[in-house]
């Protein structure tokens, strides 16, 4: 087995659903975090694609995009569908979390405060069109008693998790009042949390503000 190395700033942010995929497949990854003083020295190395974090490191190999990473972990420790429409189904839900999950960090790093406000009504106002949609394609699913896709985890539930967990949660391991209005919803994000391996790490991950 490869020895990977997942690079980003002491955040959940970007990297936590590859950190969560590694975790729920049981595998072992160094969890590097850098300071945000550090980077910029860093960044100057030119080493990083892109310029940017997260990246993975593994047998002298280094990818950058966050949900490139998470597609390519899930793909190689099992955690992917397992045919092509499978896989498009899980990007689309992938994508979608990451749509929802921009919306909110726009919202956060804007520094004025009318735009700000702004940003965050848009963003609340988009939330239940796209939790309804979430939740319509769990029922589009064997009536969505199990997985986003197919019949085993992959890695949109686990994105999906990761976005309502990243956006509605504060503290360790708790299900937000943001999707108690979507039942099946609901009980996919406990299902998922209930993970023993997932719930481990949520009791035992670093605290961080996002
Ligand atoms: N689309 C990229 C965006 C990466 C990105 O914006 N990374 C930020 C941290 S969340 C970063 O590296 N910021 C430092 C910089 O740009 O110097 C991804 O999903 O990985």
């Amino acid at each position: 087995m490869a020895q990977y190395k997942l690079t980003y700033f002491n955040i959940r942010g970007r990297a936590e659903a590859t950190r969560l995929i590694f975790k729920a497949a049981g595998v072992e990854f160094e969890d590097h975090r850098i300071s945000f003083e550090d980077w910029g020295a860093l960044k100057a190395t030119g080493k990083f694609p892109f310029a940017q974090l997260p990246v993975l490191e593994f047998d002298g190999e280094i990818l950058a995009q966050s949900l490139s990473i998470a597609r390519y972990v899930a793909n190689v420790l099992g955690l992917a569908p397992a045919t092509d429409l499978l896989k498009a189904k899980a990007d689309m839900l992938v994508d979608s979390s990451a749509d929802l999950m921009e919306k909110y960090v726009k919202a956060h790093f804007e520094k004025d405060e009318t735009r700000k406000a702004k940003l965050y009504d848009d963003a609340k106002a988009a939330t239940p069109g796209m939790l309804k949609g979430f939740q319509d394609i769990l029922k589009a699913n064997n009536g969505g008693k199990a997985f986003f896709v197919g019949e085993k985890l992959t890695y949109a539930d686990i994105a999906v998790f990761n976005m309502l967990n990243h956006l509605f949660v504060q503290g360790k391991v708790k299900v937000p009042e943001e999707i108690q209005a979507y039942p099946l919803l609901e009980s996919h994000y406990k299902r998922i949390m209930e993970i023993p391996n997932i719930k481990k790490w949520l009791e035992a991950r670093p605290e961080t503000l996002i």
